[in-house]
C-alpha cells in the first residue's frame, strides 16, 4: 500500500471563526510535529473539505501546514448560468487540490446519479484537482445481497474516462454507515474494496488499480479507525463527524 490519505468531510458545519479555528488548530499540530517530532508527524497525507464559505479561510489557516484543501462538490461546467453553483476552476482559483464528487447526501439529497458525478469528475480533472469519487449502498442494497453488484455498478458509471491512479481518489462508504453510529467491519470494507480493485483492475489493468487510494467512509472515529485502516485494500479515510474536532482528526491521523 501507498501512503495513506485522511480526508476531512466537514460537511454543512462551521461559520467562519468555527473554520478558521479549527484549521488553526490541525495546522498547529503539524508545525509542532514537524519542530519537536512529539507528536510524532502522521504518516498519511491530511486533507480537509470545508464548506464552500470557508475555503478561503481555512486555506489561509492551513498555510505551509502541508494540509491539502478540497471542497464537497462541483458543477460539470467551467462557468455559466448556473445559480448557486461552483466550478471546478473556482475552486482551483481559491487553492483547492481535491474536490469530492458523488457523495451520497448529494446523490440522495439532490438526485445526483452516475452520469453527472463522472461529469463532475471529468470537470475536476481539466482544471488539474483530484476529484475523490464517493460510491456506496443503502442498507436495503446490502440487505438484498446487491451491496457489490450496486458499488461496481456505480463505479463503472461515475468513474471519468481517462484514469489516472494518482489523479484520483475512490472513497467506499456505505450509506448505512454514514453519521449513524453503525461501521461497516474491516471484514466488510475489506469485501467491497476487493471488489472495486478487481473492477478497476478489469477496466484499467492491475498497475493503475493497485495503485489508486480507496478510502473507508463511514462513521470513521478515533476508536475504530487503527482497525478499520489495517483492512486489506483500505487506503485511508473519509471522515465526517469525527473531522470536526481537531483532536479526534488527529487521532485518527496517527492511527493510519
Ligand atoms: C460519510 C462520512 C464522511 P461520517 O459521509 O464522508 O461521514 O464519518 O460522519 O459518517
Amino acid at each position: 500500500m501507498g501512503r495513506p490519505l485522511i480526508a476531512g468531510n466537514w460537511k454543512m458545519n462551521g461559520r467562519v471563526a468555527d473554520g478558521r479555528l479549527l484549521a488553526e488548530e490541525i495546522a498547529q499540530r503539524m508545525h509542532r510535529a514537524r519542530e519537536t517530532d512529539e507528536p510524532q508527524l502522521p504518516e498519511c497525507d491530511l486533507l480537509v473539505c470545508p464548506p464552500f464559505t470557508l475555503l478561503e479561510t481555512v486555506h489561509r489557516a492551513l498555510a505551509g501546514s502541508g494540509v491539502a484543501l478540497g471542497a464537497q462538490d462541483c458543477h460539470p461546467a467551467a462557468s455559466g448560468a448556473h445559480t448557486g453553483d461552483i466550478s471546478a476552476a473556482m475552486l482551483a482559483d481559491l487553492g483547492c487540490s481535491h474536490v469530492i464528487v458523488g457523495h451520497s447526501e448529494r446523490r440522495h439529497d439532490h438526485g445526483e446519479g452516475d452520469a453527472l458525478v463522472r461529469a463532475k469528475a471529468e470537470a475536476a480533472l481539466a482544471e488539474g484537482l483530484v476529484p475523490v469519487v464517493c460510491v456506496g449502498e443503502t442498507a436495503a442494497e446490502r440487505d438484498a445481497g446487491r451491496a457489490l453488484a450496486v458499488v461496481t455498478g456505480q463505479l463503472a458509471g461515475s468513474l471519468p474516462e481517462s484514469f489516472e491512479p494518482e489523479r484520483l481518489v475512490l472513497a467506499y462508504e456505505p450509506v448505512w454507515a454514514i453519521g449513524t453510529g453503525k461501521t461497516a467491519t474491516p471484514a466488510d470494507a475489506a469485501e467491497v474494496h476487493q471488489a472495486i480493485r478487481g473492477a478497476l483492475a478489469a477496466r484499467f489493468g492491475a498497475g493503475a488499480a493497485a495503485a489508486v487510494r480507496i478510502l473507508y467512509g463511514g462513521s470513521v472515529k478515533p476508536e475504530n479507525a487503527a482497525e478499520l485502516l489495517r483492512a486489506p485494500e483500505v487506503d485511508g479515510a473519509l471522515v465526517g463527524g469525527a473531522s470536526l474536532k481537531s483532536d479526534d482528526f488527529w487521532r485518527i491521523a496517527q492511527a493510519a
